[in-house]
C-alpha cells in the first residue's frame, strides 16, 4: 500500500492526501513534458476543470486542462494546450505559469490569472473567459517582478480585489489591490507579511484561490524558509474580513501542510508542496487542495472544511 501520512509528525491531521498520488505526472500527458504542476483548480459544469502548469523541454511552461467527474480519478487531459505564450502580442515571453480561477459573481465569467514570464521578469497576466474555449486578454495589473495573484469571486463597494505577490527590495509579502474596472489599480496594501524568524520567513505567497466562507475569506498561502539544505515550500492559513478583505482577522501559527512524501521531495525543485487549486464539494463539504508536488507532478490532499474553519478560527488575531 502507498503511505499517505509523514512518517512523524511533521504537520497536524487536517488535510490527508490522496491515497493514488500523484494524481497527474508528465507521463501521463498526451505530448511530451518535462513537469505537470502548480494547477488551477475550478468546478465547471459538474467536473473538477485544473488548469495544470505544464513545462515542455525548452523549460517555457504553457496552461493545459485535465477534467475529472469526482475531482480524483479518470483525469481525462485535453490533447492540446488551452492557453500559450504568445510573445508577438503579449507580455508572455517565455512561458505561462500557476494559473488560479475564480467565478467572478456579478458577470459569471471565470478570472484566469496566471504568471507571464516577460522580459522584465514574472509579471502577473489577466486572462477572462466565459467558456474556455475564447479568451480575453486583459493584460498586466501590475509591473514585474509579480506573481501568486487571484481577483476576488466578487466586488467590495464597487472595487474589484486582487491578492497578489509583488518582490519588492528583495521582500516577498502577500498584498491587496484595488480596481474599478480591472484595468486601473491602487489602493495597495501588504496583507501577509513574512514573519522573521518562522517558517514562512523568507517568501509568502497566494496559494489557492480565495473561498469564501462564514468566517470569511479562507487564503491558504505558502511560506518558504531557506534552509543549508535548500527552501522549503510549506502551507498556511489566514481568515480575512469578509466584507473588508484588507483587513486580516486570523493567521496560524503552525503550518498546516508540509512536504514528507518522496513525490514532494524529489523531483525538479525537492521539498515543495504549492497549493494553487482548490474545490469545495458542497454535498459533503469536502475540500481538495490541488498542489504541485516538487516542481514536478499534481497531487491532492482532502479536508474537512469546517475542521479548517474550526482550526483556523482559533488561530491568533495578527
Ligand atoms: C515559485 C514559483 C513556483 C514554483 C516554486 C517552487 O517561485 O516559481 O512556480 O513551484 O517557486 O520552485
Amino acid at each position: 500500500m502507498k503511505a499517505t501520512t509523514c512518517t512523524y509528525k511533521q504537520q497536524n491531521d487536517l488535510f490527508n492526501r490522496f491515497e493514488d498520488n500523484p494524481i497527474l505526472s508528465p507521463t501521463d500527458w498526451p505530448y511530451p513534458a518535462n513537469a505537470v504542476f502548480n494547477p488551477a483548480a475550478i468546478c465547471l459544469n459538474g467536473q473538477t476543470l485544473l488548469l495544470a502548469r505544464v513545462e515542455d523541454r525548452r523549460g517555457f511552461s504553457h496552461l493545459a486542462a485535465a477534467r475529472s467527474e469526482d475531482g480524483l480519478t479518470n483525469w481525462q487531459i485535453d490533447p492540446e494546450p488551452m492557453l500559450e505564450p504568445d510573445p508577438e502580442a503579449h507580455e508572455e515571453r517565455w512561458g505561462l505559469e500557476d494559473a488560479r480561477i475564480v467565478r467572478m459573481a456579478d458577470s459569471g465569467e471565470y478570472a484566469i490569472t496566471c504568471v507571464s514570464f516577460s522580459v522584465g521578469g514574472p509579471l502577473v497576466s489577466l486572462i477572462m473567459t466565459e467558456d474556455f474555449k475564447t479568451f480575453k486578454r486583459m493584460g498586466t495589473p501590475f509591473p514585474p517582478e509579480d506573481k501568486d495573484a487571484c481577483l476576488f469571486p466578487r466586488l467590495f463597494n464597487g472595487l474589484y480585489a486582487m491578492i497578489h505577490r509583488p518582490m519588492i527590495r528583495g521582500q516577498a509579502h502577500i498584498w491587496i489591490s484595488f480596481s474599478p474596472d480591472l484595468h486601473y489599480w491602487g489602493e495597495h496594501e501588504i496583507l501577509i507579511p513574512v514573519r522573521d524568524g518562522w517558517w514562512d520567513c523568507h517568501r509568502v505567497g497566494l496559494g489557492t484561490q480565495p473561498i469564501e466562507t462564514d468566517a470569511g475569506w479562507l487564503i491558504i498561502y505558502h511560506g518558504v524558509r531557506v534552509t543549508p539544505a535548500g527552501q522549503v515550500y510549506r502551507v498556511g492559513l489566514a481568515l480575512l474580513d469578509l466584507e473588508n478583505p484588507r483587513k486580516l482577522i486570523r493567521r496560524c501559527d503552525e503550518w498546516v501542510f508540509a512536504p514528507c512524501l518522496p513525490y514532494e521531495l524529489s523531483g525538479d525543485v525537492p521539498g515543495v508542496v504549492f497549493p494553487t487549486g482548490a474545490v469545495v464539494d458542497k454535498k459533503t463539504n469536502q475540500l481538495r487542495l490541488y498542489y504541485g508536488a516538487a516542481d514536478t507532478c499534481i497531487a491532492v490532499a482532502t479536508a474537512d472544511l469546517d475542521a479548517v474553519l474550526e482550526y483556523a478560527s482559533t488561530c491568533p488575531l495578527p
